[in-house]
């Protein structure tokens, strides 16, 4: 009797369960603009339904397939995809359509009506997100059928630019960590990864023209314990990804509407090469991969016209591997010590006829000289630089692309010059900081405090800027940087839930952000988290830090 009354209780719970947990809502996380309710009953989905996509169209076909592969990852159920012609084909499925009426060419919109259910795009990116939409308010658990509420949702994003970083120079990720991180960035409806490839510790794409920048620059014989103790573990560390993979990688980030921009960071950060060639630096070496953080004063010797002709013969096999119109070429803490002592790079400052003008040293405008050299060079082939904010002071040319990370202020300095800017500021934007001011249950970050409520405040446009020079503010990138993350799961805690948080900075307008209404529907997403096993810092939602 007791059993009974158990099991009895158990399947009134179970059914209840199903009942709520059987039902889309829409309110995800970036949230839509609009949602409208439609007069009507609800849509039902089940296993009979099939995901229409035009005949012909090669990417619509991969759309509809990932979300027939979304869905049964979510649900269990398996949805056919089928190549249609026909609109009567719409009644009783999801369809994905190309409708140059929606407007934005990122933007969906999504009809849920008792027939059926329409995704459309201005593009295949378009509907894409409306795809990662219509997933994320699917409720996670093995369903029968889920209902749909009659509605009509639009969504436009605010930024054309919604990046992430990885930091693969530090540490080393595998191909397949850094596919799931391009998952992770397409199910918050992210479009730029700005993959950081070469550094002091280590370089990780293989060049064939110069096998050693791998073979060599590539390895470190050891790494120091955390923020640079003068214990080192010794132990011989590094990897690179072979062209084939790096080909691999942005045909996969491609399918999900997303450009890599490769950072080649230069002139300094460059130890890794210099380690493979000394000729290339100012005191000819020897010079070993980094096992210690920070910045050394060892970068290239721009005196020499080898080192330019390098520079570009890298940047050619680059241009190669990602045809992306941007090559983010660094440019950020790059002392000048060592050209201040060349006698090659003195002589190249009187060969130019470079003079310090206040502020700026004659170095500092020869690193503006090198870096016009390297941008016109990519002009000729049809590319476009970003460089990090150090660039500002280097009389670069308007036409770089500046990375606004000492701060929000050189992005609108950057934004009044004329330069386009992506906004990176350390401040909440370094996603190797901590996400919590009480840190002794974290695991080692580089410090500071970024929370998921900063995050969420954060705003890319000063307030400030003028009304005519606040197209250039391209959108918001969080950096992960790598000193002190070391493996997969803990690349995924620094970003998750901090990414979320980032979407909406990236896709919705200021004035419809709210805090505590985002941690309610980031709980659904973290559902999804969850699903995939991906690493995520639980505390951040449901604890307020004191430190906001
Ligand atoms: C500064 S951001 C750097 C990186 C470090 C990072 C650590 C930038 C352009 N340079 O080399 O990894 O700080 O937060």
């Amino acid at each position: 009797m007791r059993h009974l009354l158990i099991s009895l209780l158990v399947a009134a719970v179970a059914v209840t369960a199903t009942a709520q947990g059987n039902k889309a809502d829409y309110r995800v996380v970036p949230l839509p603009d609009r949602i409208d309710g439609i007069k009507g009953a609800d849509f039902r989905l089940t296993e009979q339904c099939l995901v229409n996509y035009p005949a012909g169209d090669r990417n619509m076909e991969r759309n509809a397939a990932m979300l027939s592969q979304y869905v049964e990852e979510m649900t269990g159920m398996h949805l056919s995809t089928r190549p249609t012609v026909n609109t009567k084909d719409r009644t009783g499925n999801i369809s994905l359509i190309i409708d140059p009426k929606v407007n934005g060419d990122e933007a969906y919109s999504i009809l849920v009506t008792p027939k059926g259910v329409e995704i459309s795009g201005k593009t295949a990116a378009g509907v894409f997100f409306g795809i990662q939409a219509l997933r994320k308010s699917l409720p996670v658990g093995t369903a029968q059928a889920i209902n749909l509420p009659a509605a009509q949702l639009v969504s436009n994003p605010r930024f054309g630019y919604r990046g992430m970083h990885l930091d693969c120079s530090r540490h080393f990720f595998s191909v397949a960590t850094v596919k799931r991180y391009l998952d992770i960035m397409a199910l918050h409806g992210m479009n730029r990864l700005h993959w950081h490839l070469t550094d002091d510790q280590g370089w990780r794409v293989e060049i064939k023209k110069y096998p050693r920048l791998a073979e060599v620059g590539g390895w470190r014989n050891g790494t120091t314990l955390g923020h640079n103790s003068p214990v080192n573990d010794g132990i011989r560390y590094g990897g690179y990804y072979t062209q084939e993979e790096i080909r691999d990688i942005v045909r996969y980030a491609a399918d999900r509407y997303i450009t890599i921009i490769p950072e080649i960071d230069m002139p300094g950060h460059m130890l890794g090469a210099l380690a493979a060639y000394p000729e290339l630096g100012c005191t000819g070496g020897p010079y070993e991969v980094w096992g210690k953080w920070g910045v050394t004063d060892d970068i290239l010797c721009v005196g020499k016209d080898h080192t330019l002709q390098f520079v570009k013969d890298v940047l050619d096999e680059v241009m190669q591997l990602f045809p992306g119109e941007y090559i983010h070429i660094g440019g950020d803490e790059s002392p000048r010590v060592r050209w201040q002592e060349c006698p090659l790079c003195q002589q190249r400052i009187r060969d130019l006829g470079i003079k310090s003008e206040g502020k700026k040293s004659a170095e500092a405008l020869l690193q503006g000289w090198f870096t016009t050299q390297i941008q016109d060079y990519l002009a000729a082939h049809g590319r476009r630089i970003i460089g990090w904010d150090e660039l500002l002071g280097c009389d670069v040319d308007p036409s770089a692309t500046i990375m606004s990370w000492r701060g929000a202020e050189p992005g609108a300095e950057g934004a009044k010059l004329g330069h386009d800017v992506v906004m990176t500021p350390v401040g909440p934007l370094y996603f190797d900081y901590y996400q919590t001011s009480s840190t002794w249950n974290e695991p080692t970050a580089f410090g500071g405090c970024n929370t998921l409520e900063k995050v969420y405040n954060f705003e890319p446009v000063a307030e400030d800027l003028p009304a005519d020079k606040r197209h250039h503010i391209l959108g918001a990138q969080a950096n992960l940087w790598t000193e002190y993350v070391t493996c997969e799961p803990q690349v995924q805690y620094q970003v998750l839930p901090r990414m979320a948080a980032l979407a909406e900075v990236q896709w919705i307008q200021p004035e419809a952000k709210d805090y505590q209404d985002f941690k309610t529907r980031l709980t659904r997403l973290v559902d999804i988290y969850k699903l995939y096993h991906w690493t995520y810092r639980a505390k951040s939602l449901v604890e307020e830090d004191e430190e906001k």
